[in-house]
């Protein structure tokens, strides 16, 4: 990494903790949403109290900021066991002796004010931890990506409705092409420059990928009631033989929190009920439920080097942009991100995120499932703790990749890479379809 001169440090500080307060309103407005019982219960067995969520956030931030680059005394080092994501299985959580609510705020401050000390003094260069601050960029990221994560479980809680948000913009009137050739040839994937990228993203590499087509848009409710009316859910030849296995354990009909109401579907979106949205991205499928409709299509899911080079290429300079429509962060026009609605938009509400070939909606609105396991690039080395990427590479995991709704723009970028189980539906999950040109097509 490259170190910041001195007189530079003032505004990457300024930044740091500005983002650092930005998430935390977040976390406490996913929190002060819901009493006490609601945030010590478990609301799914898949997902943790909230109040676990927050006093872990409150327990990383003391582990990196203040102990660890601050370098001073633990707040409270007897927690560090509960808090500890590896320690007890997310189902364990509530019967552990946590803090209880009034007790978790009050750690989660303590903690916030030493690290507000600690951004305004610690040098930022000598160690590869500080450089560029990105210590605090990754705990800004924990941050958010936990406030997602509670995001999805008030989704999974039942009672009436606690959040809301305005409704997203509306599509244009103009009809996208279906799909778009992305052309033959190597682009770069990853990068080595993005100062708050994670390891998994590092470091920048060649790719060659061959040309296919790319569909503009996520597959809609629409298209995917239609996979379900053609018996989508019946016909196991759509589906890989470890996807049928578990369509039939987990007896899947149709998308999670979707139900039938006479001729119609419904879906519950955080304890509103109202019809499926036609013209909005399918949200909340599995990896399996998502190959099978590609396969129903006749096309594919995109592959991990696919998605990326369709959201970074540009043709013209041949270099990769931080986002589909360049290197500016993300904002209200180019994406929907950042929990400023609580549901995708409508296909062609983002004209102005497009990519250079004309792909809409790559960043944000639903996480796209890819059809590639979870793998360090060439190159890669765990940093700074191998617990955040490298113990899940392996065949187990499958990649999502854009960010969602209810993920914030600090932890979304072209490179930026996710990942869950395969047979995984409470997260904010979508998917587009790929395709291999035939015979001819190329002309
Ligand atoms: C990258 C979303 C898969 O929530 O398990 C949070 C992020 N890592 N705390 C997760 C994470 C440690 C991670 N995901
Ligand atoms: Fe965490």
């Amino acid at each position: 990494m490259t170190t910041v001169p001195h007189m530079e440090q003032e505004p990457l500080r300024a930044k740091a903790a500005a983002e650092l307060e930005r998430a935390r309103a977040r976390s406490s407005a996913l929190t002060d949403a819901l009493d006490d019982d609601e945030l010590v219960r478990q609301h799914s067995p898949l997902m943790s109290p909230l109040i676990w969520d927050l006093a872990h956030i409150g327990n990383q931030e003391e582990l990196w900021l203040v102990r660890d680059v601050g370098g001073l005394p633990a707040v409270r080092s007897d927690i560090d066991e509960l808090y500890d994501a590896f320690k007890h299985s997310r189902a364990s959580r509530p019967a552990l002796p946590l803090l209880k609510p009034g007790e978790a705020r009050q750690y989660v401050d303590q903690v916030r004010r030493k690290t507000m000390d600690v951004v305004d003094r610690v040098p930022l260069s000598g160690r590869g931890l500080v450089e560029n601050a990105f210590a605090f960029g990754m705990l800004v990221q924990h941050e958010q990506q936990h406030d997602e994560t509670m995001l999805i479980t008030h989704q999974t809680r039942k009672g009436p409705a606690v959040l809301y948000a305005p409704e997203p913009p509306r599509a244009e009137k103009t009809v996208l092409p279906q799909e778009v050739l992305v052309p033959d040839g190597p682009f770069t994937m990853g990068t080595s420059t993005e100062p708050w990228a994670l390891d998994n993203e590092r470091p920048a590499h060649q790719v060659r990928v061959d040309a296919f087509f790319m569909d503009t848009a996520p597959v809609t409710c629409g298209q995917y009631q239609e996979f379900i009316s053609d018996g989508g859910y019946d016909r196991p030849e759509l589906w890989t033989g470890s996807g049928w296995e578990h369509r039939t354990k987990a007896n899947l009909r149709a998308p999670l929190y979707w139900r039938r109401d006479g001729d119609r579907w419904l879906r519950d979106c955080f304890g509103v009920v109202g019809p499926v949205r036609e013209a909005e991205p399918v949200v909340h499928v599995s990896f399996h439920e998502a190959q099978a409709y590609a396969r129903w299509a006749g096309k594919r899911l995109p592959t991990e080097a696919e998605w990326e080079k369709a959201a970074r290429f540009d043709p013209e300079s041949g270099r990769s942009r931080r986002f589909p429509w360049g290197d500016e962060d993300p904002g209200p026009r180019q994406a929907n991100l950042g929990q400023r609605h609580l549901r995708p938009a409508e296909v062609g509400s983002y004209p102005a995120g497009a990519s250079p070939l004309g792909i809409q909606q790559l960043i944000g609105d639903v996480w796209e499932w890819v059809d590639t396991d979870f793998h360090g690039y060439p190159g890669f080395t765990a940093f700074p703790y191998r617990e955040y990427s490298e113990v899940f590479f392996g065949p187990d995991y499958k990649m999502l990749r854009g960010g969602c709704f209810g993920t914030d723009a600090a932890a979304c970028r072209g490179t930026f890479r996710n990942w869950d189980y395969p047979i995984r539906r409470q997260i904010f999950a979508g998917f587009r379809c790929a395709r291999t040109p035939g015979g001819g097509e190329l002309g």
